[in-house]
């Protein structure tokens, strides 16, 4: 649907008409109408109806629009719900609705919203309180006169070659809780500074830089009575009828290039009358270029719950696009560990349009990670006017984003596996691990001394292995495979070449490993009769559907059957999530459970469909184990592995769920197909002496001993009493364990 939304975004944005006047909402009305195409919005466009999301494509999405406009665009066919008869009375509910909060204080300082001196004095007091970790400064001055303030955070000491990172809210005035998010990181970072050891040394480390509101002439506006609570761009007396830059069009990055910008006064991406035209851009400028070591950045907005990433302005990735979407990736399940909200990672391009001059772009093209944040809520409604009973957790679930940055620019060297980690290690195999490293921040891997230490079994043998270096940033580590119920433990220790020192595990944890055991396989050349909703069945898939992506295939990854949603074509639009639920599998005394099957799916990316993966124990809740993150077009049969064992492990009834949908109103695929579906788990400890793994301690793990006698090198099965001596001792112990 990319296409789509370009040309629909772009036409939004580019002419948004004139804001209504100061009795400016008499008679208008807040609508989700429901775009189909293009001609929709052009329609809309020529009524008069001003877009509030900006963020326009197929589906649902908030505009304010008169009694009659709404007549007129259901004559023509397209859908809206109004939402709000009228905006004053709905301005006035969500008044009431602040003001109740307040006095219920529930949150303290975050109960409710605040205003641009709320806000200055609050991180004055923050600071005041802890002067020797904390000041406020001045950025600079707006049209109206007002200050922008900021407040720089770092341990006490030098800072001078210490990292910098900017957290900035409100270049557009109405996303207030783009505001609250920021005050609340800093207050967070001060107070973990003196009871959390882990932001202690980010803060030793890196000095943060907080602006949470850029645009307080704007910000002020949207406040103020007579003033307009849905007021985007700053507040620049244009010489005519409109006022306002927008702000987060008028960087030097591909400045005016047409891609959701306008030159119109009126509209609300007017990119200004030239680069850099704005006090307020201006000002975050010169702090910015004050700044050594610049190394990440976050623009927060609202709204849409997405982490954007650079380029903005082109489809052209990034040279350093895989740093950059890795750590989109720590942010986004950071921001999902803690509530359970999904946001999505992308470029701007691939999730929403393309939009030049951009804040995120520049900071990027000046050395930076930069990043905007669309803060909740997702859908079309309330939009900017959150409930403030959801502040708290929008700012916790954010907190934990940023130290998800935090983390990643404090690892010197960044360690991903490119084909995920190994869970088990069977006797007698090599198990190959690709280990992909980088260096975020600049530095070289000292491939010579890079390392991985094995330990087998609690206190148990430990050897060290050197990684072999495959050139550029990939290497590989050979784990030889571990005894029957041993958990093989795991590290890596690698450095830079100027001598900094990274663990993968960090901290003195490790990664595991045991001895595969398979407890379900489900082939699929036999009905299973799993539990089905929709159009979810068991049979032999006829290649059919594939409007977009590719078909369906034509028979199953092993034999002709699979279970699929809808064997016979593509999924259908408006689709509620229809699942397909397998269990309960008993998998007590069961630890480290992997899911495996053969996947062939295909569907649109997850702004508009969705298909996932859940887990559920016993009476517990489903937990999602896996949801598409873009677009997938799965042209052959593919294995896939997931590791449930925080939700299955040690569990008597376990399910396992499939679902499709939801879907959007337009552009159908063909969905998922799942063949050979098993279930793995490390085979349990205590079982020493089952030197050949079979389950027994019997005659043949004696003869095995016999028939390797002599000396061990490194870990052998047959060395049960691990001394590197395969002798009486062992005999002794197996023939212990019968
Ligand atoms: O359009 C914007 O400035 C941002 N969205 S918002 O609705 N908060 O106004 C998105 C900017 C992200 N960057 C690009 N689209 N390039
Ligand atoms: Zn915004």
């Amino acid at each position: 649907m990319i296409t789509t939304i370009l040309t629909i975004a772009t036409v939004l944005c580019t002419h948004t008409p004139t804001a209504p006047s100061i009795d400016r909402y008499e008679g208008w009305m807040m609508t989700n109408v429901e775009i189909e195409s293009p001609e929709d919005i052009e329609y809309l466009r020529n009524l008069g109806a001003r877009s509030l999301a900006c963020y326009d494509h197929a589906g649902q999405t908030q505009m304010l629009m008169t009694e009659k406009m709404i007549e007129s665009a259901r004559l023509h066919h397209i859908s809206t719900k109004i939402t709000e008869r009228n905006i004053t009375t709905y301005i006035e509910k969500i008044d009431q609705q602040r003001s109740d909060a307040r006095a219920a204080g529930i949150g303290g300082w975050y109960s409710d919203f605040k205003t641009w001196p709320e806000v200055n004095t609050h991180i004055q007091q923050l600071a005041d309180n802890a002067p020797e970790l904390a000041s406020v400064f001045e950025v600079g001055t707006t049209h109206e006169g007002r200050t922008i303030f900021g407040i720089r955070i770092t341990s006490p000491g030098d800072a001078t070659n210490r990292n910098r990172i900017l957290f900035n809210g409100c270049q557009h005035a109405r996303e207030w809780i783009a505001v609250m998010v920021p005050v609340y990181i800093a207050e967070h970072l001060i107070e973990g500074w003196s009871n959390n050891s882990e932001i202690q040394s980010f803060l030793d480390s890196t000095e943060v830089i907080i602006v949470p509101i850029v645009n307080p002439d704007g910000y002020e506006w949207t406040y103020a009575s007579g003033g307009d609570r849905f007021w985007r761009k700053n507040r620049r007396n244009n010489n005519g009828s409109c006022e306002g830059v927008d702000l987060n069009r008028n960087w030097d990055i591909d400045w005016n290039g047409g891609d959701s910008t306008s030159t119109s006064t009126c509209s609300d991406v007017y990119v200004g009358p030239s680069v850099f035209s704005e006090p307020e851009t201006q000002a975050m400028r010169s702090l910015i270029e004050s700044l050594p070591n610049f190394v990440t950045h976050i623009d927060f907005h609202s709204y849409s719950q997405l982490i954007l990433k650079a380029w903005g302005y082109t489809s052209t990735p990034h040279p350093d696009d895989d740093i950059i979407q890795s750590l989109g990736i720590a942010m986004r399940d950071a921001y999902q560990s803690v509530h359970g909200e999904q946001y999505i990672v992308g470029t701007p391009g691939d999730v929403l349009y393309y939009a030049d001059g951009t804040f995120q772009d520049w900071t990027t093209s000046v050395g930076a990670l930069g990043y905007t944040v669309e803060l909740r809520p997702t859908g079309s409604s309330p939009g900017f006017d959150l409930p403030p009973s959801e502040i708290i957790p929008t700012c916790e679930e954010s907190f934990e984003g940023i130290l998800a940055m935090l983390r990643f620019i404090s690892n010197p060297i960044s360690i991903t596996f490119p084909n995920g980690l190994i869970q088990f290690v069977n006797p007698g195999e090599m198990h190959e691990l690709s280990i992909q490293m980088q260096t975020p921040l600049g530095g070289e891997v000292n491939s010579s001394t890079a390392k991985v230490h094995i330990r087998y079994g609690e206190d148990g043998t430990e050897a060290t292995v050197p990684l072999q270096h495959n050139g550029g940033e990939l290497f590989t580590a050979y784990i030889p495979g571990s005894l029957c119920g041993l958990t093989t433990e795991f590290w890596l220790d690698v450095e830079t070449m100027s001598g900094q020192y990274q663990r993968y595990p960090a901290g003195d944890t490790s990664l595991t490993a045991g001895v595969a055991q398979l407890i379900e396989h489900v082939t699929m050349d036999q009905n299973p009769n799993w539990t089905t909703e929709g159009l979810w069945s068991w049979g032999q898939p006829a290649g059919g559907g594939g409007q977009y992506g590719n078909p369906d295939p034509t028979s199953g990854a092993t034999g002709n059957n699979v279970i699929g949603y809808n064997l016979n074509g593509d999924y259908e639009n408006n689709l509620s999530e229809k699942h397909l639920v397998a269990g309960p599998f008993n998998l007590s005394g069961n630890q480290n459970t992997q899911l495996q099957f053969s996947r062939y799916l295909n569907v649109e990316q997850p702004v508009y469909d969705h298909a996932s993966i859940a887990v559920k124990s016993g009476a517990g809740s489903w937990q999602t184990v896996w949801t598409n993150s873009s677009e997938i077009t799965d042209s052959q049969w593919q294995t896939v592995s997931y590791d449930i064992s925080g939700m299955a492990d040690d569990s008597d009834s376990v399910w396992v769920r499939w679902t499709m949908g939801s879907t959007d109103s337009a552009w159908q695929y063909s969905g998922w197909n799942i063949d050979d579906v098993s279930i793995s788990a490390s085979i349990p400890p205590g079982v020493a002496g089952d030197v050949n793994c079979d389950g027994l301690v019997d005659v043949e793990d004696v003869l095995a001993v016999i028939s390797s006698w002599g000396p061990c090198e490194g870990v052998c099965a047959e060395d049960v009493v691990p001394d590197q001596n395969i002798n009486v001792s062992d005999i002794l112990l197996v023939i212990a364990n019968w």
